[in-house]
């Protein structure tokens, strides 16, 4: 009963907050509709030019292009925007090392086998194998971490909500940031990925995610003939009757 009690307080605590709201203007500015047309027909373009890319050249890339590119992800909305990422953006060359070793050594086990043949066949078309030299030649790696929880100055947890979601928002809007600012990235996903929570110094609360590789890609590099599933085959319309 006390228990209750307890509960119905908060909830009128809650209603308390959400009456008092802190709210803002939007400052929404529309588009007239054949500017709609003409940008989001330009994005999907711009956007269809993008490939993951394993293969790069050594140059360096500014800092404050990757600063921006993760101001961009950190834009992203989640759940109860508890913003439950964190990135750990690597240029230095003994880290990168590290960082290749440790991964190399989980996915000589994953293609001997760890990965079964189900899994092998299915990246098969991709040629991709255990050796992993863009790791240590890109410019930067961004280890994108999953806040699980977050943890206050005392030690306090506080639950997250949609993590996988919000992160995997976050990283879409961080691959687009940095394929418009013209730089090729790769989704690496070394599994299992603790090794990245060591050498990148993360908190128990942080679950490693993915390992961006970012960079120019190599003078003719290639990629694989992939095809994009066609619109219809990836959207399903429920309209009215008369539209269209
Ligand atoms: N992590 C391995 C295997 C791999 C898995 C998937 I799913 C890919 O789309 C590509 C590779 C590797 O990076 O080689």
């Amino acid at each position: 009963m006390r228990r209750l009690s307890c509960i119905l307080e908060k909830l009128a605590q809650y209603r308390r907050m959400s009456d008092t709201l802190h709210s803002i203007d939007l400052n929404f500015s529309s588009l007239d509709v054949d500017e709609m047309r003409t940008r989001s027909q330009a994005f999907a373009q711009d956007l269809a030019r993008r490939r993951t890319v394993r293969d790069y050249a050594p140059e360096p890339v500014e800092r404050d292009i990757i600063e921006n590119c993760i101001r961009t992800a950190g834009s992203a909305p989640s759940g109860a925007n508890q913003q439950p990422w964190h990135f750990v953006a690597i240029s230095d060359p003994e880290i990168k090392s590290a960082i290749r070793e440790a991964a190399e050594e989980e996915e000589r086990a994953f293609y001997a086998g760890r990965a079964g043949e189900e899994w092998l066949g299915a990246l098969a078309h991709l040629g991709t194998d255990d050796n992993k030299p863009f790791l240590e030649i890109a410019p930067w790696l961004i280890a994108i971490f999953a806040e699980r929880y977050s943890v206050d100055d005392a030690d306090n947890r506080t639950k997250n909500y949609y993590v996988p979601e919000s992160v995997g928002i976050a990283t879409g809007f961080l691959i687009a940031a940095l394929h418009q600012a013209g730089l090729a990235t790769l989704t690496h996903t070394p599994a299992p990925m603790s090794f990245l929570s060591k050498v990148c110094k993360r908190p128990d609360n942080e679950k490693p995610v993915i390992l961006l590789v970012v960079g120019y890609p190599a003078k003719n590099a290639r990629v694989p003939d992939i095809q994009r599933k066609p619109l219809e085959q990836i959207t399903t319309w429920l309209e009215a009757d008369g539209e269209q």
